[in-house]
């Protein structure tokens, strides 16, 4: 048979030498005992370093070493590539390397069978929700991400020059799959760039991030669309736990399937939790990250990990329907990170400008989105969620930048 690889690494006992080889599929053990290959193959591997790639013809026998299951007896060493020494960062690297030192040699880090494993469960959870979504009726759309006006509120944009005009990368498709709502496509989702011109680098913040985006219409309320996402949730890890194991293996996480429906608890109830535990917050306030933590705490002592808190104060965002001093928008958290927020939308043309001016936005920015309303807008909701806040609360990573190839942060645009 033949295993095409990199050298992972490269043992010499004298008698007997040792090469482990990497692909995708995993590590594999050839053995070089001195009297039973030839002696031209042997003293190859002298002169073999770590990450050449190489093609091996061999011959597969079942192994007695506690690490692997075969072992394989090669007739001919082809070297396909070298690689250089040292290398910069080694992906069979027993200790751990600086985040920095990672990424800057991403395409090292990635060859590591952890760090793979992640982008193949990321693969995976992508197709699970595409599946789960078309079922159920939804249809994949695209939408722009050169924009002209902000979704999201105007802070967090970054400015492009668009031949003479000034556009901006788009925060969320928002605006776009609400259109598609009054287009008459009724179920839409989108798997798409988010780009956010967000200040602050933390552990669960990028400045471009992915996320599945979601908008149905004709719905009765936020809980059709809390429905949808919890059952899309359920069916993604039922999947990843029941078809990944391999993977979850190599990343060293096991899996809880949530039960649904998921725990629900209104704002004013995450309020009087966290003003019990010491928190400051008050009624009205946006909740931070420590309350965001010490509301997953809670729910930890509770065994819960994935919440929904809704009935958020009216002024969350001008989008979202309101209900009195509350609105109909929702948040779900997971182990204390939010990783969707959602809601039913305003749909009267109306009070939706009277909502865009008590933001503070000015409605003519937003002509082209408030066209749609006047001539037969169902009542519509959705929700969008982070790809690398979902992944990394699943797989219980302790940093977002694990959850995308080549992060863009505050501090990093290459490689
Ligand atoms: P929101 O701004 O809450 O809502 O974003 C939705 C989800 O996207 C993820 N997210 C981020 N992930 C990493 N880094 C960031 N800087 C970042 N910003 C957002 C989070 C968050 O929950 N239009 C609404 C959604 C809707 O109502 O349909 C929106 O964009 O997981």
């Amino acid at each position: 048979m033949i295993l095409k690889g990199w050298i992972h690494e490269i043992r010499d006992l004298g008698g007997i030498k040792f090469l482990i080889l990497r692909n995708r599929e995993g590590l594999y053990q050839i053995v070089l005992p001195k009297k039973k290959v030839p002696g031209e193959i042997f003293e190859k591997v002298s002169e073999l370093n770590k990450e050449d790639v190489v093609l091996i013809e061999c011959e597969k026998k079942e192994s007695k070493a506690k690490d692997f299951e075969f072992e394989y007896l090669p007739s001919e060493i082809t070297v396909l590539n070298r690689s250089e020494t040292p290398l910069p960062l080694d992906p069979a690297e027993k200790v751990s390397a600086e985040m920095d030192t990672r990424l800057d040699n991403r395409f090292l880090d990635l060859r590591k069978r952890k760090i793979y494993s992640i982008f193949k469960i990321r693969s995976d959870l992508l197709r699970y929700a595409r599946e789960f979504l078309l079922n159920n009726d939804f249809i994949e759309i695209h939408t722009p991400k050169i924009i002209s006006t902000a979704s999201e509120g105007g802070t967090d944009l970054f400015p492009v020059q668009y031949f003479e005009k000034k556009a901006y990368l788009s925060q969320s498709p928002q605006l776009y799959k609400e259109m598609m709502m009054a287009a008459g496509f009724d179920r839409v989702f989108e798997i798409a760039w988010y780009f956010r011109a967000e200040e602050h680098n933390t552990r669960r913040h990028l400045n471009e991030s992915t996320a599945i985006d979601l908008e149905m219409a004709f719905i009765k309320d936020e809980e059709d669309v809390m429905e949808t996402l919890e059952n899309l949730i359920h069916h993604i890890i039922k999947n990843i736990s029941e078809n990944c194991k391999k993977e979850l293996n190599e990343i060293g996480v096991e899996m809880d399937i949530p039960e649904t429906p998921f725990k629900r608890i209104t704002y004013d109830k995450a309020i009087e939790i966290l003003n019990d535990r010491g928190s400051t917050i008050e009624w009205g306030e946006d909740l931070g990250t420590e309350d965001e933590r010490i509301l997953g705490e809670y729910m930890k002592e509770n065994d819960i990990a994935y919440y929904f808190i809704k009935r958020f104060p009216a002024k969350k965002i001008f989008y979202i329907m309101p209900d009195g001093k509350y609105c109909r928008g929702f948040d779900l958290d997971c182990n204390g990170v939010e990783i969707t927020s959602g809601g039913q939308r305003i749909h009267d043309h109306d009070l939706l400008v009277n909502r865009i001016r008590e933001f503070g936005l000015n409605p003519a920015n937003f002509e082209d989105y408030l066209k749609v309303f006047r001539y037969g807008m169902p009542p519509h909701g959705g929700f969008g969620m982070g790809i690398e806040r979902l992944l990394m609360e699943i797989l219980r990573l302790n940093n977002i930048r694990e959850c995308i190839l080549f992060p863009r942060d505050r501090n990093r645009i290459k490689p």
